[in-house]
């Protein structure tokens, strides 16, 4: 390896150690807390104690709306999840299919859907990530209206892909009616050649751990 090349391998990896500890911020809606990454280790919200009546709240539309998270670390499973529950102890609804983002940076997902019943009431939008230092949580007091938000802003980060996943740890943390019958299995990936960007906007999940795989392995290659 030359010796520019070796010089730069170790300046990128001596940034990754020195982020090492960082963790995850929710960013749409905007999140409960003073932004202090310590307490995120702790369910349901990240150490924060919620007051629906009290807590600031944004709209958030059940037809969709954007939940936006910016990841710190270079790789890490994301449940999206909601409830009416005023303090965020339970019934938990899955609003979103569990998906791997490989890449530090902002993932937004601009279509995120919550139970019409549940427009007119107020509740908790949470974010729970699947690091590789354990399980981390962010929460966000809304009040949960009908239709849909047709003009989200948030993007992703030019190095980040998404791409469906399994994950047992997350599907436990949302209510019997949304989870998967069955989590000791799972279907048997099969390659495919769309995008993980096309697989998320159907309904077929199949392949993309092999396409994350994949793009990781391409990644580590580069090197
Ligand atoms: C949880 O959901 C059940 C069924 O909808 C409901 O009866 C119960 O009151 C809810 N509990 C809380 C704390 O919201
Ligand atoms: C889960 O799926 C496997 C394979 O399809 C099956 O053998 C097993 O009985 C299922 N378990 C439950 C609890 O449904
Ligand atoms: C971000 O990427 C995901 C996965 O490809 C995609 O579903 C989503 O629509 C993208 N977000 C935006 C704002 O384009
Ligand atoms: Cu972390």
């Amino acid at each position: 390896m030359a010796p520019v090349r070796s010089f730069l391998v170790a300046t990128f990896l001596s940034s990754l150690l020195s982020t090492a500890t960082a963790h995850f911020e929710l960013i749409q809606p905007p999140p409960l807390g003073d932004g202090n990454e310590d307490g995120q280790v702790n369910g349901p919200c990240g150490g924060v104690t919620v007051n629906l009546d009290q807590d600031a709240k944004t709209d958030f539309h059940v037809g969709g709306d954007a939940v936006a998270v910016l990841l710190a670390h270079p790789q890490a499973n994301w449940l999206i999840r909601g409830t009416l529950d005023p303090t965020g102890a339970g019934n938990w609804t899955q609003l979103f299919p569990i998906v791997m983002q490989s890449g530090r940076g902002n993932f937004c997902e601009p279509a995120v859907a919550a139970p019409a019943e549940w427009a007119g009431k107020k509740g908790i939008i949470s974010t729970v990530c699947n690091a590789p230092d354990g399980l981390l949580f962010q929460c966000a007091a809304v009040n949960f209206v009908s239709g849909a938000n047709t003009s989200p802003s948030c993007s992703n980060g030019s190095a980040v892909s998404v791409s469906f996943t399994g994950d047992t740890t997350l599907a436990a943390l949302v209510g019997a009616s949304s989870q998967p019958s069955n989590t000791s299995t799972n279907p048997t990936p099969t390659p495919s050649g769309n995008s993980a960007a096309a697989m998320l906007g159907g309904p077929s999940a199949v392949g993309s751990f092999i396409t994350a795989a994949v793009l990781l392995l391409a990644g580590a290659a580069m090197f």
